[in-house]
């Protein structure tokens, strides 16, 4: 692509689906502006190139906005070709990335639960993370990444949960356990932190526990 692309991304820091969209930007060594958003308090740049979800992440290419982070991350596939690949080039490869991708998105349905419920609805969600998560170690069995040798875009979707783990942990009080239940996912993890995208794109665990408990106590308070 020219250098003059102007390419901006609205995001929030702690967003699991604007974190896949900044480590895809690095991946591809994409020049751009990361605009930090206030979900409490919508910003009208937002509300104009996000109209129908008014949800991050956001990337704005020349002007023209993409929504849907696993839909950004393949039109930034698409657009910036000639650098590292995250989609393969086969239509049914290309249909199972899909598949894996949205499962994911379960995990980050069930993370939700765990961290934003109590009881059996915290509960359930940990069983469904566990449950999910059992099924993504086998599908990374003698694989390097979820792309086989190369880091692609199952990779990138699943990543920023790095980072979230140890909040659900924290937060629910229990141990997923990786290094002995989930070894491949275990080393995974090790493999993608080294990467730079990564270990740029991740937010402190710190800021996001004390993020996450005030959020909670918040959103349990309004719904009690
Ligand atoms: C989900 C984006 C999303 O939930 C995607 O991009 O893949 N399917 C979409 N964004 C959240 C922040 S992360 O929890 C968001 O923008 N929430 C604000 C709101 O819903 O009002």
């Amino acid at each position: 692509m020219a250098s003059e692309d102007e390419v901006k991304l609205l995001g929030f820091w702690a967003s699991p689906f604007a974190l896949r969209v900044l480590i895809g930007l690095e991946e591809k060594g994409i020049k751009y502006e990361y605009v930090e958003q206030d979900l409490a308090s919508k910003s009208p740049l937002l509300l104009e190139m996000n109209p129908v979800h008014k949800q991050v992440p956001v990337l704005i290419h020349n002007g023209r906005p993409v929504a849907e982070s696993a839909i950004i991350l393949q039109y930034i596939d698409e657009v910036w070709s000639n650098s590292s690949v995250f989609l393969p080039s086969d239509p049914y490869d290309r249909a199972m990335v899909r598949f894996w991708v949205d499962f994911i998105d379960k995990l980050i349905e069930a993370g939700r639960c765990i961290w934003l419920s109590i009881g059996e609805k915290q509960e359930e969600g940990k069983r469904q993370a566990l449950e999910i998560l059992t099924i993504l170690e086998e599908n990374l069995k003698g694989k390097n990444y979820f792309g086989g040798n190369t880091f692609g875009m199952v990779d990138i979707t699943f990543a920023p949960l790095i980072c979230w783990f140890p909040i659900y942990e924290t937060i629910a009080d229990f141990k997923f356990m990786f290094e002995d239940k989930f070894p491949n996912i275990f080393s995974w993890m090790k493999k993608c932190i080294e990467r730079e995208s990564v270990n740029k794109a991740l937010p402190q665990q710190e800021r996001l526990l004390q993020m996450t408990t005030k959020l909670r106590i918040i959103l349990l308070r309004d719904q009690a």
